[in-house]
């Protein structure tokens, strides 16, 4: 049986966990306590020499990090991830936006002000990282202002990446208010057939 590695409140453990649920594979949960360092422990550092969740682990031999490559693996051969190499590329393309200019705002942005605190230095760098953060909202409300979902007018793996952290992203201090289109599109993930919750193990 797959395993992952994952922590609960963690939205790049949540696209992983979401897309397995949607595709009704069975798989062992293995919370990783990432406050306590958990992922830096020898033992997990010997699995995911990178020290982060989440962490497919498919065999002894097969292990796969970093969360869009495990969404773009298990997705091969579904409907999560179209066939059409255009289409195929222009998922990479907006899981590659989302690991360069939305993630590393949006959810620094909520790990510092929901799970560490901020100090001096996360409020300095905090108005820069709210700012490349608007920004990238602002990428996303153009785009679906005249679509339903990222790609090819279906629900892709694209949707899951990006559904992650900004569908908390005001627990990161972003406020949706200015991105109606961006607001309707959460509503429409939210009730794809199988959608879990953040919340759910
Ligand atoms: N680019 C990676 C980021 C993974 C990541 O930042 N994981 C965090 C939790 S969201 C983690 O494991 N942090 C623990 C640590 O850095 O020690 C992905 O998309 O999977």
């Amino acid at each position: 049986m797959l395993r992952l590695y994952d922590y609960l409140p963690s939205g790049n453990g949540y696209k992983v966990r979401l897309l397995l649920r949607q595709l009704g594979i069975q798989f062992e949960r293995v919370e990783v306590d990432i406050l306590r360092g958990a992922t830096r422990t020898p033992d997990f550092l010997s699995k995911n020499s990178n020290g982060r969740i989440p962490l497919l682990e498919i065999s002894s031999e097969e292990r796969l990090a970093e969360s869009n490559a495990i969404l773009f693996y298990l997705a091969e051969g579904t409907a999560f991830l179209p066939k059409a190499r255009w289409q195929r590329a222009k998922v990479l393309e907006w899981l590659f936006f989302e690991q360069y200019s939305h993630e590393p705002n949006i959810a620094t942005s909520r790990f510092w002000i929901k799970f560490v605190g901020l100090n001096d230095e996360r409020r300095a760098a905090l108005e820069q990282k709210q700012r490349l953060g608007y920004a990238a909202l602002a990428v996303m409300e153009q785009h679906l202002a005249e679509r339903a979902f990222f790609v090819a007018d279906t629900y892709t793996i694209a949707d899951i990446a990006l559904y992650a952290y900004t569908h908390v992203a005001h627990e990161g201090g972003f406020d949706l208010g200015l991105y109606p289109a961006v607001r309707l599109w959460l509503e429409r993930i939210r009730s794809q057939p199988g959608h879990v919750p953040i919340t759910a193990g």
